[in-house]
């Protein structure tokens, strides 16, 4: 007698067997020096001043990182209200909208707008539409001497021109913030075409975090290669290995933070 096995992979839902959810099963990981943080192993926050929607922290220091990402999804009446300390925050909006207001400026943000918010400023976060989500990365800011403290800058992912990465039409690269040693992180956005991949395993002393948001591909962190998809979280720490090649019918794309600009060493 035949037992039906179905084995589903890399689609966000456990694996089954004979119809029955394994939930011993996961795609997230984590490692001395990356993490792959699938939406399947989400577990909420409760983050003071923001309120009325989940929040998922998917990279902070206590995993080894030097930075923090997170991502909020809002439910009806969400707000997020606050003031940034010693660290900036970049807000990123992946899907709805909602008004912002920095200090005493107000605009509306949609998909793809993002703003930077530097240090010592107050934020407010409201009229969300429920289920909109926001991409969060925070960093303590390190003051370079003989520059100013960075504006806020509001921008729209779309108005930013994809530059060949390497000489290679197939991979686009938008640079989000100012290329301006005032800022010591940077927000970018990675397009691959579908077969496109990184010209070399790249080895440096850059932290990132990042977010897919579309298609899906290939990721090799270190030794390892993941099936990475849509909605996935990566962080990979200074001198974490790494490569990617997108498959599939569409394109890839993902949103990634690197720090930047900054002396490479206290000694
Ligand atoms: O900016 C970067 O280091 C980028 N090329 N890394 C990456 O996409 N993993
Ligand atoms: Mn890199």
């Amino acid at each position: 007698m035949f037992q039906r096995i179905d084995i589903e992979f890399n689609c966000g839902k456990k694996l089954t067997t004979n119809g029955m959810k394994i939930s011993a099963l996961t795609r997230s990981v984590v490692k001395r020096n990356h993490a792959i943080i699938a939406r399947d192993g989400y577990i909420n926050s409760k983050i003071p001043g923001w309120t009325d929607c989940t929040v998922n922290v998917m990279i902070n220091e206590a995993m080894g990182a030097g930075f923090c990402q997170t991502l909020v999804t809002a439910e009806n009446g969400a707000k997020l209200e606050g003031k940034t300390k010693a660290s900036q925050i970049f807000f990123y909006m992946v899907e709805g909208n909602c008004k912002v207001t920095i200090e005493n400026n107000s605009r509306k943000l949609g998909k793809g707008q993002f703003v930077y918010v530097p240090v010592e400023k107050k934020y407010l976060f409201e009229e969300m539409d429920a289920q909109t989500q926001l991409l969060t990365f925070h960093k303590l800011y390190e003051k370079q001497e003989g520059y100013n403290m960075p504006d806020v800058q509001f921008g729209d992912a779309n108005d930013f021109t994809a530059v060949a990465y390497s000489g290679d039409e197939t991979l686009r690269l938008q640079t989000l913030l100012p290329d301006d040693l005032s800022f010591d992180m940077a927000g970018n956005i990675f397009s691959f075409d579908s077969g496109a991949h990184l010209p070399l395993v790249e080895t440096h002393i850059m932290e990132h975090g990042l977010l897919f948001l579309q298609g899906q591909g290939i990721y090799r962190l270190g030794k390892h290669w993941y099936p990475v998809k849509k909605g996935d979280a990566i962080w990979m720490a200074p001198y974490c290995q790494q490569w990617f090649t997108a498959m599939g019918k569409e394109q890839a794309a993902y949103i990634y933070y690197k720090n930047i600009n900054r002396f490479p060493t206290k000694i």
